[in-house]
Order: structure tokens, then C-alpha cells, then sequence
């Protein structure tokens, strides 16, 4: 049921760019989008595996674009499970695997989740939360476009305050969502996990680190990384890492890590760029630069500084969460 005894890539961390390797475990010739960040997010964390490797996929975009039959972009042992239960799954596979290793001193399989915003803040998150608490060894990864986007742009607990999506359409009614994002960190660290992370497409060298740093370590691990989306967030795909990094620079996306509780920067960012010029490239934003909603502009400010703060505040004080 296993197999992928194949893979035999061992990469070691890397120092910069070029030391990335070449070899995709994530073939290339999908049908996500011309710019899609969930791909290259999806991409550059395959590089990072160690060996033999099974891959969960919560439906979302990189599970239908991924797999449309006869052909598959993963060249990993690959399972799709429904929306809701991708780490339900995975703990099952997590646990054979112990089991199979004893009974048979197998090599070790790792066991990587991929699952979209919607499948993890909202709808997965009972599921993730179980395997959390009951601790096995799986890295799960939350590629975040920030909604619901394989399905039409609908709004999910990580679309920010005031974005237009189908679901909370900015017009005469309302400006946008309404709810500020969710910390999907903050509930993951709750759990008192060995390792949560935050990453960036546009920091490769740093996310696939983070990558391989969380399969080095026991236990269940989280890695939340932001992956801007063409049709979602309404920009022209050229622009999908600029706008990756804008929102590190911005400090709207901080990328930082808790490892044992313990919060760590790894992206300091103290001279951040206004907010204006991560938001004003994409059109789910363009109705907060109209007179009547700069009040929404500022709790999006306001909200994005308070975060910052609190982050800095904890890793001052090395306070554990
Ligand atoms: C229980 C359940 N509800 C709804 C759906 C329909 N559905 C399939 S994919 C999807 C959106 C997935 O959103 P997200 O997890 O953010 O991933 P993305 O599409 O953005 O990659 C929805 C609503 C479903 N498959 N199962």
C-alpha cells in the first residue's frame, strides 16, 4: 500500500538559491493556473523531501488540477481524501507505516499533507486538531490563497478583512468581508505541537528548510504558507512572487516559526513598506481606496500591526504559547 521505495532524494538544507535542487518529486504539465503560488509552493516543498514519501491531498485546487485522469503530477505515492479529513487520513497512514516498519524494519515513509484554506481553517480543522492532540508523526501543509478558490472565490476564516469575494462581495451592502483572518498558528501552537511555521514562496530557500526542518523532527508539525492566487486575488500572473514578497515586507504575511512554544522571526521586517503596495496591485482590494471605505483600509492596518507586534512581543519575551 506504501510504496514510492524510488525516491531516494536526500537534500540537504540549503544556503541559497542555486543549492535548490533540480529534481521535482511534483511534476510539471498540471492544469493549475499560469502563476498559481499554490504550484510553486507545492513545488518547492517537494524538493525538500528525504526519501520515501506519501502525499495527502485535501480536495482544493491543486488536488483537481493535479490529477485529471489518466494523468498525475505526483511522482510520490499520492492519496486524495475528502475536504474534511485529510489529517484523519493521515494519521491512519502515519500509524501503519509505524507498524509496518516494526514488523517488516522498513525505511521510514514520511507522511506530507497538502490542504487549502477552506480544507484547514474551516472544514478540516476538527480533523487536524484530533491528530494535533494525538500527536503523529505528519507534516501538514496549509497552502493559503485565502478562500474557497477551486470552487468560485468564496470567503474562508483566512480571507482578511474587507477582501471581495463571492461570498462577501464588496458593493452597496457591505465593504468586503467583514471578520479579520483567523491565526491558524496560534490554534496549531495551542496544541503544543514540536513545530509551526509560517513561509513564503518568495523566500524558497527559507521555506524549504522549514520543510525539511519539520520532517527531521517527530511528532505533527504545521507549515502555513501563503500562496497568492491569479483569478482570487485579481492580478496578472507575473506578479504572483512579487506580490508573495510584498506581503512579507508589508508585515502583512510575518514569516516566523514556534518551535516548542517559543515564537522566532525569521524574516525581520523593521522597515516595513506601506500596506497600500501589497493591496493595490490586486482588485479584491481596489473598493477600499474609495472615500467611503478608508475605515476599512485602517482596521486592515491596524489589524496587520497588532499582529506584528504581538509577534515581536513574544519572541521578546521567549514567553511560551
Ligand atoms: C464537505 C465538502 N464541502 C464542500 C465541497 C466542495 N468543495 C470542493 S473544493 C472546495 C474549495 C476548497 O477550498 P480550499 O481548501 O481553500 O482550497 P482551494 O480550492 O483554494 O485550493 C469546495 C468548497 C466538498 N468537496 N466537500
Amino acid at each position: 500500500m506504501v510504496g514510492g521505495e524510488n525516491v531516494t532524494a536526500q537534500v540537504p538544507f540549503v544556503k541559497t538559491p542555486k543549492d535548490i535542487p533540480r529534481e521535482d518529486w511534483f511534476a510539471p504539465g498540471h492544469r493549475l493556473c499560469a502563476g498559481c503560488g499554490a504550484a510553486i509552493a507545492v513545488k518547492l516543498i517537494m524538493k525538500a523531501i528525504r526519501g520515501p514519501t506519501v502525499v495527502v491531498n485535501a480536495t482544493g485546487c491543486v488536488e483537481v488540477a493535479t490529477t485529471c485522469y489518466p494523468y498525475t503530477s505526483w511522482k510520490v505515492p499520492y492519496v486524495h481524501v475528502a475536504f474534511e479529513n485529510s489529517a484523519a487520513v493521515a494519521s491512519g497512514i502515519s500509524e501503519a507505516i509505524k507498524i509496518l516498519n516494526k514488523k517488516r524494519g522498513k525505511k521510514l515513509h514520511d507522511v506530507i499533507v497538502f490542504a487549502g484554506d477552506g480544507g484547514t481553517f474551516d472544514i478540516g480543522l476538527q480533523a487536524l486538531s484530533g491528530a494535533l492532540e494525538r500527536g503523529h508523526d505528519m507534516l501538514y501543509i496549509c497552502y493559503d490563497n485565502e478562500a474557497y478558490m477551486n470552487t468560485g472565490i468564496q470567503r474562508s476564516g483566512a480571507t482578511p478583512l474587507g477582501a471581495s469575494t463571492t461570498t462577501s462581495p464588496a458593493g452597496k451592502v457591505i465593504p468586503g468581508k467583514q471578520q479579520r483572518k483567523k491565526d491558524l498558528i496560534g490554534i496549531v501552537a495551542a496544541h503544543r505541537v514540536p513545530y509551526a511555521a509560517t513561509a513564503s514562496i518568495a523566500y524558497p530557500v527559507d521555506l524549504i528548510n522549514k520543510a525539511r526542518k519539520a520532517l527531521e523532527i517527530p511528532g505533527p508539525k504545521v507549515l502555513h504558507v501563503l500562496t497568492p492566487c491569479v483569478p482570487g486575488w485579481r492580478y496578472p500572473p507575473s506578479d504572483t512572487i512579487k506580490l508573495a514578497r510584498l506581503a512579507v515586507e508589508t508585515r502583512y504575511f510575518p514569516v516566523y516559526e514556534v518551535e516548542n512554544g517559543r515564537v522566532k522571526i525569521n524574516i525581520k521586517v523593521s522597515k516595513p513598506k506601506p500596506l497600500e503596495e501589497f493591496l493595490k496591485p490586486q482588485r479584491r482590494f481596489a473598493h477600499l481606496f474609495k472615500p467611503e471605505n478608508a475605515h476599512v483600509l485602517e482596521a486592515l492596518k491596524k489589524a496587520v500591526e497588532e499582529n506584528w507586534e504581538r509577534l515581536v512581543k513574544l519572541e521578546e519575551s521567549g514567553v511560551t504559547i
